[in-house]
C-alpha cells in the first residue's frame, strides 16, 4: 500500500554539478549503490509509479542527481551507481565527483538507503558508506532485490 505522500511524489530537478542543486533546506534522503543495483526501480516502486525515475538494463542509466519532491520539505534523491558502468571513463568521474560533494556537504541529508543484489555480496564501497553513515548519525537502510 502506497501512502498518499509517495504517490504523489514529483519530479523536482536534475543536476549534473553539486553547485546546480536545490537549496539546502528541509530533508532529503538519498538512493545510493553500485551502477544497477536498482536504485530508481526501488523509488518508483515506492512511490507506486512506473516512469518517475528513468531505468536500464544497461548500468550507468542514472548520470544526474535527480531530486524527487514529496511534499514542501521533503525530497527523495536518485543517485548515479558506482563500480562498473556502460559510459565514459570522464563521466564517471565527473558524477562520482557529484556524489561525493553531495554526501559530504549535504546538510539536510537525513539517511541512505543502499541498493545492493542479493547475489552480490557489498563491496568495499558499499562498507565504506555504511560506516561512514555510522560516523555521521545518519541512518542507513539496506534494500536487497531478489
Ligand atoms: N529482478 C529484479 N530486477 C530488478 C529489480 N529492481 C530493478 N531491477 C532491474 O535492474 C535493472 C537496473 O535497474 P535500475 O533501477 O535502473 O538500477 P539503478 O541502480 O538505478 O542503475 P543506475 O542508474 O545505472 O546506477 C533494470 O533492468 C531493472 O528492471 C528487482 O527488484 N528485481
Ligand atoms: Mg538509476
Amino acid at each position: 500500500m502506497v501512502s498518499n505522500l509517495y504517490r504523489a511524489a514529483n519530479f523536482l530537478t536534475s543536476a549534473a554539478l553539486y553547485s546546480q542543486i536545490p537549496s539546502d533546506t528541509g530533508y532529503e534522503i538519498a538512493f545510493v549503490g553500485r551502477s544497477n543495483a536498482g536504485k530508481s526501480s526501488a523509488i518508483n516502486a515506492l512511490c507506486g509509479q512506473t516512469n518517475l525515475c528513468r531505468t536500464s538494463k544497461i548500468p550507468g542509466r542514472t548520470q544526474l542527481l535527480n531530486f524527487f519532491q514529496l511534499d514542501a520539505e521533503r525530497r527523495l534523491v536518485d543517485l548515479p551507481g558506482y563500480g562498473y558502468a556502460k559510459a565514459p571513463g570522464a563521466e564517471q568521474q565527473r558524477w562520482q565527483r557529484s556524489i561525493a560533494e553531495y554526501l559530504n556537504q549535504r546538510n539536510c541529508l537525513r539517511g541512505l538507503i543502499l541498493l545492493m543484489d542479493i547475489r552480490t555480496p557489498l563491496t568495499e564501497y558499499d562498507w565504506n558508506l555504511i560506516t561512514w553513515c555510522s560516523e555521521r548519525n545518519l541512518s542507513v537502510h539496506v534494500l536487497t532485490r531478489p
